[in-house]
């Protein structure tokens, strides 16, 4: 078979994990030149005395004292500790124009930023600047904007929890509520669906839970590549027997079989573990549906076990006393045909029924998801779906069961927690105005896509992002690109240099900051700072390299010389004491969110400390006081097509990437080594459509009412085991598919899983050459 097919494509046969990861994991350090500093380095990772590994947001097993092997922890902690460097040299040496058009692979891959930059138009080039002039300029421009909501404040999840805290302090001790963050494009529809459900935004499982939970419902993420760690737990719990059922349009690796680099045995016999024991390749953006027919068919169960005369299926003690809204959960279930339910979510009423039997037997039950769930237009109604199912059988708040939602970045839950929102609780902004004794901005500030459109549409003059790709990251690069080009003032706070940089038509800074895995000196000593990983453990992270050049300053100290620049005497804080012991700034989170009751304290034990979960003591902090079912009221994105040529196009990470960023051009486990401009679909719809893998294709939007005619050419098709009248491709690369517009109504979450679109043979037949066209080149950013 192999041979047959196209250039840097093969079948792949083997488990995830093994011994392929392993010589990934060499392959990477010594590509990075960090032989040196390197591997001791990763022995570091997620160690009490280490650093928090900057890969992915999955716990640490407690009290963790051996190292807990993950290839791409390894990616993420090799690519920041490399010892390639971008400073002054370079830029003297490239013009901004010629970095446009390398890929953003190579922009990232040139090293670590070493010195603050401005941009200087005349030149086309970045020159270096004092870190005073550089902070004294900001504060000019941010003081000088007719009011401070003109302005935006993006976050990137990489952020510590202190330096997250002293950027909204500074952002509302300024005067505005501007905060796009990066859990705005990932889990918002968690965010905005899980407090009506619940009360709490969060996961209300811990770790231990899944040693006593005996279903794992998985829905909509790629473990094996996106939270390795969480490979030695589902390991475990599939050895143990429990059961895991799948719900994923595509078939992942590591959800079927995975071979545990960590266990001896099987590495050296060549054996592996079976994960899933159900796989549903549910079609793209049909997971509601699916969990309507899972509930509709539990609801028939629970009517038989009446008639008779069974013990009963649903949890009704815990439906009274503790849940409002079934009445209304029932009605609609029963308003549901199973033939919607069939065409929607590309599932038999046959295998629904049988997931609904494994429920109904289990007797604590988990269900994992990430971004096949939320980055749909109907991302907020899918969370809730999830939390609706978990319900019915009182699996919440109590041993081995729960609602578990994979966070991304390693620190985005925490930015969130220490006030990184546009959209703050009244509670919040009253503790700050009586802490701090100041009137904080009440108005609801910009979300991602708000904050672009402002931008885009000359609202919004100027912007601040620590850390990040955002114009990348985004939806609709056409409108970000505009959006970056329109603004009077760009700053960066950032390691690396990437493409959302590049947009320079303003004034525009780059500073350099330090990250994770660098030592952290101020005038105390050694600092430690604190993220939240995705079961609201908080924990210490201290760096230990030496940093890439004396001119890096921490994110927290970054923070505090806009700060002081821009608000001068108008500031709530000595901003240079804070940055000079961090202790002193986790004494302000203390002092403002009681949950972090003696933090500094509590932080110095190994292992961190549990901030509480209302959920999973069953306090449900909803607006009824109960847990809330929520009807299904759309089966699907409205207005979605039954035209056969429209396929649902969904965009997935591939195993050597971390977001926008691109570490190698392999993605082992789908069997694509080199490239990444494909297209996904299963071999039925290519004979169906005429083509043949191999064949090379545009793909275009096809949103009735799209204002744009959105492209990407020159993708090559691929065939991978997928539902009919679906397709994939990579993120970023199917960025300049999805308008700004197509997200989520109630989260604005970006509906990056789920764009309808048409395929049609390429204009030039061939893959095209990177063209100078500013959307067009997103096609073809990451390949080179
Ligand atoms: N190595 C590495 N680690 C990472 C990241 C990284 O890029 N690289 N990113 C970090 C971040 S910020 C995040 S948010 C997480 C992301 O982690 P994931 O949520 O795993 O991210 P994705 O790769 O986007 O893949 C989602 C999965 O959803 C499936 N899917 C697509 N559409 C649908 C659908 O309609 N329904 C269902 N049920 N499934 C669907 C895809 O087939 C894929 O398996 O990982 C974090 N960790
Ligand atoms: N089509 C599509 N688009 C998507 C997604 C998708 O699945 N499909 N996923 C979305 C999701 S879940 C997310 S979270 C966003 C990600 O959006 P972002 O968080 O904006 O993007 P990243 O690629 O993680 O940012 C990488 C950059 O962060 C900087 N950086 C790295 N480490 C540090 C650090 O320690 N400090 C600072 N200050 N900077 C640092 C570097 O300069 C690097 O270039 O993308 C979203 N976009
Ligand atoms: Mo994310």
């Amino acid at each position: 078979m192999t041979q047959d097919r196209p250039e840097g494509i093969r079948d792949y046969d083997a488990p995830a994990g093994g011994w392929g990861a392993v010589k990934a994991l060499a392959q990477t350090i010594t590509r990075q030149q960090i032989l040196v500093q390197g591997p001791s380095t990763l022995l570091r990772a997620n160690q009490p005395e280490g650093f928090d590994c900057p890969g992915c947001a999955w716990p640490d097993p407690k009290h963790t004292s051996s190292f807990e092997f993950c290839e791409n922890g390894a990616k993420a902690i090799t690519w920041e500790s490399t010892s390639r460097r971008v400073g002054p040299e370079f830029f003297a040496e490239h013009t901004v124009s010629s970095l446009w058009l390398q890929s953003d692979h190579w922009l990232e891959d040139q090293g670590r930023l070493t010195h603050p930059v401005r941009y200087n138009a005349a030149l086309d080039r970045f020159e270096p600047v004092e870190w005073q002039e550089a902070f004294d300029d900001i504060g000019t421009r941010l003081g000088a904007l007719d009011t401070p909501d003109e302005a935006e404040f993006y976050t990137s999840g990489r952020t510590s929890n202190e330096a997250a805290f002293l950027y909204q302090l500074f952002v509302r001790n300024f005067g505005t509520n501007n905060f796009p963050d990066c859990s705005n494009m990932c889990h918002e529809a968690t965010s905005v669906g899980l407090p009506q459900s619940i009360g709490i935004g969060k996961a209300t499982v811990t770790l231990e839970d899944f040693d006593h939970t005996d279903l794992i419902i998985s829905m909509g993420h790629n473990p094996g590549t996106n939270h390795p760690r969480m490979m030695t737990t589902l390991r475990e719990v599939a050895r143990r027997g429990a059961k895991i059922i799948v719900f994923n349009p595509m078939k992942e690796r590591a959800l079927e079989r995975f071979e545990a680099p960590q266990s001896p045995l099987e590495m050296v016999t060549l054996t592996s573990t079976p994960i899933a024991t159900t796989y549903l390749q549910v079609k793209v953006g049909g997971d509601a549906a699916a969990l309507s027919g899972v509930c509709k068919a539990l609801l028939s169960l629970e009517e038989r076990a009446r008639v008779l005369d069974l013990s009963p299926v649903l949890d009704h003690t815990f439906i009274e006393s503790h849940t409002t809204g079934y009445a209304a959960l029932v009605a609609g279930l029963g308003a549901l045909s199973w033939t919607e339910i069939e065409r929607v979510s590309g599932l038999s009423r046959q295998a629904l029924e049988e997931v609904a039997e494994v429920y109904a037997q289990a007797k604590a039950t988990i269900v994992c998801y990430g971004m096949g769930v939320t980055q749909h237009r109907t991302g907020t109604t899918n969370v809730q779906q999830i939390a609706n199912l978990l319900l019915l059988r009182g699996n919440m708040g109590r041993l081995g069961a729960g609602i578990s939602p994979l966070r991304g970045h390693s620190n985005v839950q925490g930015d969130r927690t220490v006030g990184i929102s546009e959209r703050p609780t009244e509670a919040f902004l009253d503790r700050l105005r009586d802490v701090f004794g100041f009137e904080p901005p009440r108005r609801h500030g910009h979300s991602v896509v708000e904050a672009i459109a402002a931008m885009r549409d000359g609202q919004s003059k100027a912007i601040v992002c620590l850390g990040g790709n955002l114009a990348i990251a985004s939806s609709d690069p056409q409108a970000c690109f505009d959006a970056f080009e329109k603004v009077g003032l760009a700053v960066h706070i950032a390691t690396k240099l990437n493409r959302t940089h590049l947009l320079t038509k303003g004034t525009c800074y780059l500073l350099p900051c330090l990250g994770r895995t660098d030592l952290d000196l101020q005038a105390s000593g050694k600092q430690r700072v604190t993220v939240e990983d995705s079961m609201s453990m908080v924990h210490a992270s201290s760096g230990f390299l030496t940093p890439p050049s004396d001119q890096l300053r921490s994110e927290p100290a970054i923070v505090a010389g806009i700060a002081k620049a821009t608000l001068g005497v108008r500031s709530v804080v000595d901003w240079d004491a804070l940055v000079e012991d961090y202790d002193r700034i986790r004494d302000l989170i203390e002092a403002i969110l009681p949950d972090f009751e003696d933090f500094n304290v509590r932080v110095r034990q190994p292992g961190g400390f549990q901030l509480p979960n209302s959920a999973q003591q069953r306090i449900w902090k909803t607006a009824s006081g109960k847990a809330t079912f929520h009807a299904l009221t759309q089966l699907e994105e409205r207005g979605a097509t039954d035209d056969p040529q429209v396929l649902r196009l969904t965009s997935v990470r591939s195993h050597d990437q971390y977001n926008t960023t691109i570490y190698g051009l392999d993605d082992r486990y789908r069997g694509v080594f080199g490239r990444r401009d494909v297209l996904f679909l299963n071999e039925a719809e290519l004979t169906r459509l005429g083509m043949k893998e191999g064949d090379v294709v545009d793909v275009r939007t096809a949103l009735a009412n799209s204002r744009a005619d959105r492209v990407v050419q020159g993708l090559m098709l691929v065939r991978h085991d997928l539902p009919d009248g679906c397709c994939a491709s990579y993120y970023p690369e199917s960025q300049p598919l999805i308008a700004l517009e197509h997200h989520d109504p109630q989260s604005k979450t970006p509906a990056y899983k789920s764009v309808p679109v048409r395929i049609v043979a390429a204009a030039s037949g061939r893959a095209l050459p990177i063209t100078v066209d500013r959307a067009g080149v997103m096609g073809r950013t990451s390949v080179g």
